[in-house]
């Protein structure tokens, strides 16, 4: 099997499941302000250490995550094993710098991936590859590393491969110690950075041998804003099974040069910030979500939504409030998610279609106060039945489709966004 081949069969799960959760979690959830704190306000690497010394999230109850992303309807979970802080949210045997040494003395990640594993969820760990805590990490910018903004560590030397070292120590460490792993999302190369010079091949190898069907994102040698190799007809080690654009949707889903579909998953925040920052209350509606996600759908991809847990390890409840609402939707309407994809079709004015073999799923997004149009249906419609409740949506007089032809009319005229079934005639 090629490379590419590999790639297609390993993302098969990934691709039927279509929808997952992203926690973002850390010693960032008690200051509030966003996973970049850190960074962002030039905390000093010891003013920061104050908050492992506090954590100790007494009310993280896994089971109850795991709960909730059942019924918003997600099949797989990415938690954040350790972000850019550097700071550990499991017991590693590399660092004190970790969730099992602060008044926590849990190792959260292991709690995570047994309660969702439980729950007939897929596990999914997030590393980051930026690391402002261990000393031996390279200053991204001065901007990106605070300490290095501090006049007596400019300058200050330090040895990148003992950081590679502990990189994969870690990464070996998570690949070990929590059963099956179905997912790692490594993040982010920038400027400059290639796979390579993470180690990425030794590391890579190191992953697949330990986790023989584990899929990997592009990070190690792209970001949010390229893709890298994923995208081409003949991806290298470092190219991981999937891309992973941030807040944006590919117009056109993503394609190789030869036309390949490439897969991918869309991450979206709930409102405008990945870690806990409860002053930021601009957040999406389900139906927005719920959108997103049909959008993704249509387009070959995945959607991966966050949520971000406070520091006494709840996940907020407007975040809940959402994601509930997006699970009544996903309960009567979520055959026209899982295992669909591409329509082939035109995009309807109206809204868009998701398919799964000869079945059509026509979400209609938009108010009509008439009969809608469905473009190169005339006549190829056997019968047409609403989700939600399985009414029978009735197709129009033909005296009216005669003046224009090509399209079949469906009497409708609710407001919101649903879905209702077609069935095609199968030569098309
Ligand atoms: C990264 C993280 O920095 C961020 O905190 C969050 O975890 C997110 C999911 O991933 O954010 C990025 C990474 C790369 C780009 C933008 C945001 N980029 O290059 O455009």
């Amino acid at each position: 099997m090629t490379r590419i081949e590999e790639r297609e069969a390993r993302t098969k799960w990934f691709l039927r499941d279509r929808f997952g959760m992203f926690i973002h979690w850390g010693l960032y959830s008690i200051p509030g302000r966003g996973e970049w704190v850190q960074s962002d306000e030039q905390i000093t690497q010891s003013g920061y250490e104050t908050y492992a010394r506090e954590f100790d999230p007494v009310r993280f109850d896994p089971e109850q995550w795991a709960l909730l992303a059942k019924r918003a309807g997600m099949k797989y979970a990415v938690l954040t094993t350790k972000h850019h802080e550097g700071f550990c949210l499991f017991d590693s045997a590399c660092t004190d710098y970790k969730s099992t040494n602060s008044p926590c003395k849990r190792d959260l990640v292991k709690e995570f991936a047994d309660a969702f594993r439980a729950q007939g969820l897929k596990v999914g760990f997030y590393y980051s590859l930026l690391d402002w805590h261990h000393p031996d990490y390279p200053a991204y910018a001065d901007m990106y590393h605070p300490d290095r903004n501090h006049e007596e560590y400019k300058g200050k030397p330090y040895r990148f491969e003992r950081y590679l070292e502990y990189l994969y120590r870690q990464v070996e460490e998570l690949m070990t110690n929590y059963g099956k792993i179905d997912l790692l999302w490594f993040d982010f190369s920038y400027e400059g950075h290639t796979g390579e010079d993470w180690n990425g091949e030794e590391l890579l190898r190191m992953v697949r041998g330990l986790q023989p069907d584990i899929i990997i994102n592009g990070r190690l040698e792209a970001n949010g804003e390229n893709y890298g190799s994923v995208m081409t007809d003949e991806p290298t080690v470092f190219s991981g099974d999937f891309a992973c654009p941030e807040m944006i949707i590919p117009p056109d889903g993503l394609k190789t040069p030869s036309g390949r579909p490439i897969p991918w998953e869309a991450c979206f925040t709930l409102n405008n910030n990945w870690g806990y920052a409860p002053n930021d209350l601009h957040y999406k509606s389900a139906g927005q979500i719920i959108r997103k996600l049909v959008e993704c759908t249509s387009k070959n991809g995945n959607m991966i939504v966050n949520v971000s847990p406070d520091a006494m390890g709840e996940i907020p409840f407007r975040q809940q409030e959402i994601l509930e609402e997006v699970g009544r939707w996903m309960r009567k309407n979520a055959k026209s998610i899982y295992g669909c994809g591409m329509s082939g079709l035109e995009k309807p004015e109206w809204g868009r279609y998701t398919r799964n073999g000869n079945k059509i799923y026509a979400h209609i997004m938009e108010e009509s106060i008439g009969p809608i149009a469905l473009p190169g249906l005339e006549g190829r419609i056997k019968k047409a039945r609403r989700l939600s409740d399985g009414f029978e949506m009735q197709l129009m007089t033909p005296w009216v489709a005669k003046e224009f032809p090509g399209y079949a009319f469906m009497n409708y005229g609710t407001p919101e966004c649903f879905s209702f079934t077609v069935e095609e005639s199968p030569d098309t």
